[in-house]
């Protein structure tokens, strides 16, 4: 039996079929199709999607931006479901390139399907072809290559039969997944086979819930028994494995406290007791005083980037020993781990069990108690601080937080919001916190808002912007208009890149390029850029208005819920009122010899500071070093703006 189709028309056939399955709950993996059209898809895969109305076909503005849609639906439906891309050949398909390395590194799945140059090659160039003289093997398109989980180039219709299958088998992995290229040669998207029909059979892919290997398993509930200030960090591997109930029976029990990365925050709630909040450079006091003292580490479903080991800085002591559950080999291994290769719930739960005769000393859970209750005192404090107008970036956080609901959602990806919303926000549902802190791109605030409301229609979604990210991507708001997705879009104008303007007085180059203003000789010194964000939003057809106070941005942001379609709300802040970090440093390199004294101050500070850097390859067979003193500390003021 065998069906006559185009490429396009099979493409999707197939999508339309593939299901996954996990814990008897089974859903399509596909919600659709994002996509923009031109000579390089439109005949092709557009004349299937015309041909197709059951499978959803939504028209967005940018390319770039409808892969920040499909990872944030991908990202808030816990990898569970996404969504293909397609565009056409050249530009629109190299448009692509940032959403693919965005998806790889935070590992969430994404269908890309670039229109591709001839196969047939008689034509060529044709229109956006990227010539070689040296090989006709190659298009714009080799570019997804290093940013994908899996690439292949369609050169003959029938090479779909065995492809297909892999596009899915990696999508689904959750060890393998990421961006998955499947480039389309325009004239091969319209030509026709007979396929065989079992291709366009329903299958339903397991999810699986792996469990690790009996001996490392063996060995880690043996190192967590011997240690005396364990540490457990929670990373975006727990809210994908839906493992929050799980790891909330296994520390209240033991009394291990948590610590959470960007993608893992709202593992436990805010206020849970063995919650210390956030990990790393953006990270609370007793989060990063305990990393900094802790025996063993239990980290759970984390990638250990820079953000979250302080550049290797934050574990000092000597013998410091890692158990890593991770689906993911390669995440297992990291620090000379005991490679636990699980499910984040499955181990979770299996590490309950075999320690249910375990708990830290009753003054380790005091100490917890202690820096989690100055913790509370002090977030009140940043979302109490009025100024202003113009209002600070902490108090628009902590009014957005307060008046949102506990399983409402937080979208944000770059600039100096992360690192607040990490410290700051108090999240009380699993999904209820959702940073691209991954690739940390600019732009992908309010196509993220898309996918992530796509994803959750039942709960408001609040996309946190910066005037620079705003600028960077902002017209995904006629897409919301188009498809009356409502988001409520909160655009901090803090007049430039308040963050990197940081960054650069710490490092030594005075804040030099970083803010919205006129030229003024040879530097940006000038008065304000005059932008109106208010008539801006609004001409993309959002419901837009200004608040100056915190009365009118609750005001603002009551109508904002009101509304049926986008919002955008402008509040100016203080770039100046700036929240600061506890207990933290990132390695952030400083110019070795320079002509301005800033950057000649900064670097023997920068210096020092990365001698703090260790090789963290402790596998326990050597006898580690003796323990310091433990160290009971008080919260201290906010150090030096590092990020
Ligand atoms: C696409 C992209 N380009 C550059 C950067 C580097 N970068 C990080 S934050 C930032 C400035 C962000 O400005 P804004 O959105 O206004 O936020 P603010 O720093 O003012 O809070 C820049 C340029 C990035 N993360 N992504
Ligand atoms: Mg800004």
């Amino acid at each position: 039996m065998t069906r006559r189709l185009t490429v396009g028309q099979a493409v999707i056939a197939f999508l339309q079929q593939q299901f996954v399955s996990r814990d008897g709950n089974e859903q399509p993996f596909f919600a659709g199709c994002f996509g923009i059209f031109g000579h390089g898809n439109v005949a092709g895969l557009g004349q299937a999607l015309h041909q197709t109305p059951s499978f959803r076909y939504i028209l967005v503005r940018n390319e770039q931006a409808m892969v920040h849609t499909a990872v944030a639906y991908a990202k808030q439906s816990n990898r569970l479901r996404t969504f293909a891309c397609t565009t056409s050949i050249g530009p629109g398909a190299t448009n692509m390139v940032t959403g693919a390395a965005e998806a790889t590194i935070s590992r969430l799945p994404v269908l890309l399907l670039p229109g591709d140059i001839f196969a047939r090659r008689l034509v060529a160039p044709v229109l956006q072809q990227l010539e070689s003289e040296s090989t006709q093997d190659i298009s714009v398109n080799d570019c997804f290559k290093p940013v994908s989980r899996y690439w292949d180039r369609i050169q003959r219709p029938e090479q779909l039969i065995t492809s297909l299958p892999e596009v899915m088998r990696v999508l689904t992995s959750p060890a393998d997944t990421g961006a998955v290229t499947l480039a389309l040669p325009q004239d091969v998207q319209a030509d026709a086979f007979d396929f065989p029909e079992e291709l366009f059979a329903k299958r339903v892919w397991q999810i699986p819930r792996p469990r690790g290997d009996a001996e490392s398993f063996r060995q880690g509930v043996a190192l967590i028994r011997q240690a005396r200030q364990p540490l457990l960090i929670a990373g975006g591997g727990v809210l994908y494995s839906e493992a929050s109930e799980e790891l909330k029976r296994f520390v209240e029990k033991s009394g291990i406290p948590v610590a959470e990365t960007q993608a893992g925050k709202g593992s436990l709630p805010y206020n849970h007791p063995s919650s210390l909040g956030a990990m790393g450079v953006t990270g609370t006091p007793g989060a990063n005083i305990l990393a900094r003292e802790a025996d063993v580490v239990i980290g759970v479903g984390t990638r250990y980037s820079d953000f979250t080991t302080q550049s290797k800085s934050v574990f000092e002591y000597p013998g410091v020993r890692f158990i890593n559950i991770n689906v993911a080999s390669f995440d297992a291994h990291k620090h000379a781990a005991i490679p636990l290769v699980a499910d984040a719930r499955v181990a979770i739960s299996e590490l309950s069990a075999a320690l249910s005769d375990f708990a830290v000393a009753p003054e380790y859970r005091a100490r917890i108690a202690r820096y989690q209750a100055d913790w509370d005192r002090e977030v009140e404090r940043w979302y109490g601080q009025h100024i202003g107008p113009p209002l600070s970036q902490s108090e628009v956080v902590g009014l957005v937080n307060t008046t949102s609901q506990p399983k409402d959602v937080v979208v944000c990806a770059a600039g100096s919001l992360p690192g607040d919303l990490h410290k700051l926000w108090r999240t009380r549902d699993p999904k209820g916190y959702h940073l691209e802190y991954g690739y940390s791109c600019m732009g992908y605030e309010i196509a993220g808002g898309l996918g992530a409301k796509l994803a959750a229609p039942e709960r408001e979604v609040y996309v946190l912007v910066g005037d620079g990210s705003y600028l960077m991507m902002a017209q995904e708001l006629v897409t919301a208009v188009q498809e009356g997705i409502k988001i409520i879009v909160v655009l901090i104008d803090n007049h430039g890149h308040a963050s990197i303007n940081g960054l650069s007085q710490a490092t030594g180059a005075d804040g030099f390029g970083t803010l919205y203003r006129k030229r003024d000789g040879d530097l940006l010194t000038g008065s304000l850029l005059p932008v109106d964000f208010v008539a801006n939003a609004a001409s993309l057809g959002a419901h837009s208005v200004r608040a100056r106070t915190l009365d009118e941005l609750r005001r603002a942001l009551e109508e904002a819920r009101a509304q049926r379609g986008p919002s955008v709300v402008v509040v100016e802040t203080d770039l100046d009122a700036r929240v600061g970090s506890y207990e933290s440093w990132w390695d952030v390199p400083v110019a070795e010899v320079s002509e301005t004294k800033s950057a000649q101050e900064a670097y023997p500070k920068y210096a020092a500071n990365r001698a703090k850097e260790r090789f963290l390859g402790n596998t326990g067979s050597a006898e580690p070093s003796k323990q310091k003193p433990d160290r009971d500390r008080d919260i201290v003021s906010p150090g030096s703006k590092n990020q």
